[in-house]
C-alpha cells in the first residue's frame, strides 16, 4: 500500500525550519521488532499487564518477576537493530540547526543509530540503580542472583527506568519542556499519547504556535488537535518524508 502523499506545506515548512523537536514512544522501535508497551506481550509475559509490572510497588512485591521481565526486555532489544525510522531522525538532526530528540522509550535505539541530542525521560534499560540508596551503578554481576546486590550497601538493583508514580528526572523534563515551547514544527511519533507529563509536550508546543505533526498508524487523543496527521509507520513516512524535504530529486513540485 503506497504512503498518502506528503503534504507540501509541511515539506515547505521542514525545509525553511530552524528549531525542530520530536517526541517518540514505543512505535518508533516496533519496525525494529521491538515489541510497543502497550501490545500483547508474549510467552511469560502475557499474563501480565505492563502497567502493573512498571511500578515500585511491583518491584516491592516481586523484585525477582520485575528484574526477569527488564532482562526479558534487554534481550529482545540487544537482538533489534535501529530501523529506517531511527536512522531518517538522525538525518534530519543532521540538516536542522536546532535539533532536540525526545524518547519515552527505553531501549537506547536511538543512540545505537547515531542520534546525538537526546532526552531520556523514561530512563534506559541497560542501566541500573539501587532500589535502597537510589543511586546508578555502573555495572552489575550477572550472577545467579536475580535482581543483583548493590555493590555498595549490598540493597536489591532496580533497572534505572521512570516507573508509574515517579518523578521523571528534572534535568531531561525541563529541557524537553523548553525544546517543545521553542518548536517551529513538534514531531510525535510512535506514541498512543496516554502517558503524561510526556503526552502533554505536543500540547505545550501547539501553545506557542508551533505546527504538530502526528506519525502513528492509529489515531490517539492527540490526533484531533495537531496541524499534520501522518497515518502510517514511521519506518516508511520519516525516510520518504527526509528525501522529499532534502534529497536533490526530492524538491519535486508539491
Ligand atoms: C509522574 C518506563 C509524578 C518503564 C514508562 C498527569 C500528570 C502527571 C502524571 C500523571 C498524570 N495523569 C496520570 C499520571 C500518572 C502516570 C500516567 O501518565 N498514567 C497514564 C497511564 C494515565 N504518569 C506517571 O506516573 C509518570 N510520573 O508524572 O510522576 C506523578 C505521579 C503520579 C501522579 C501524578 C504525578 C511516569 C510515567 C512514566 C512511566 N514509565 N516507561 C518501562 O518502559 O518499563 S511509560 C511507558 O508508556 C513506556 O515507557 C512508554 O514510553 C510510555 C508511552 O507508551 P508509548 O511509547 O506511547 O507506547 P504504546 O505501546 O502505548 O503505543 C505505541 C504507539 O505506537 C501506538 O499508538 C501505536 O499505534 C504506534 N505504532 C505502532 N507501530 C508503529 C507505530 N507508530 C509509528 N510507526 C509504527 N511502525
Amino acid at each position: 500500500m503506497s504512503a498518502a502523499p506528503l503534504p507540501a506545506e509541511l515539506v515547505t515548512r521542514l525545509r525553511a525550519a530552524r528549531r525542530v523537536a520530536v517526541l517518540t514512544g514505543a512505535g518508533i522501535s516496533a519496525e525494529s521488532g521491538v515489541p510497543t508497551f502497550r501490545e500483547a506481550q508474549t510467552g511469560l509475559w502475557a499474563r501480565y499487564n505492563p502497567e502493573e509490572l512498571a511500578t515500585p510497588e511491583a518491584f516491592r512485591r516481586n523484585p525477582k518477576l520485575v528484574w526477569e521481565w527488564y532482562a526479558w526486555r534487554r534481550e529482545r532489544v540487544r537482538q533489534a537493530e535501529p530501523n529506517a525510522g531511527h536512522r531518517a531522525l538522525v538525518e534530519i538532526e543532521r540538516r536542522v540547526p536546532e535539533f532536540t530528540l525526545i524518547t519515552q522509550n527505553v531501549d537506547g535505539l536511538h543512540r545505537r543509530a547515531g542520534s546525538h541530542n537526546i532526552l531520556e525521560l523514561h530512563g534506559n534499560l541497560f542501566r541500573a540503580k539501587c532500589f535502597s540508596e537510589d543511586r546508578p551503578v555502573e555495572s552489575w554481576p550477572d550472577g545467579d542472583e536475580s535482581p543483583p546486590r548493590c555493590p555498595r550497601c549490598g540493597g536489591l538493583l532496580r533497572p534505572d527506568v521512570v516507573w508509574f508514580g515517579e518523578t521523571l528526572p528534572a534535568g531531561p523534563l525541563r529541557a524537553a519542556e523548553h525544546a517543545a515551547a521553542t518548536a517551529e514544527i513538534f514531531f510525535s511519533i510512535g506514541t498512543s499519547a496516554l502517558v503524561y507529563p510526556a503526552a502533554d509536550l505536543p500540547f505545550k508546543a501547539l501553545a506557542t504556535g508551533a505546527a504538530v505533526v502526528e506519525i502513528n498508524p492509529q489515531p490517539t487523543p492527540l490526533s484531533p488537535h495537531v496541524t499534520f496527521s501522518l497515518n502510517g509507520a514511521a519506518g516508511e513516512i520519516l525516510p520518504a518524508l527526509v528525501a522529499r524535504v532534502w534529497e536533490p530529486g526530492g524538491q519535486q513540485r508539491p
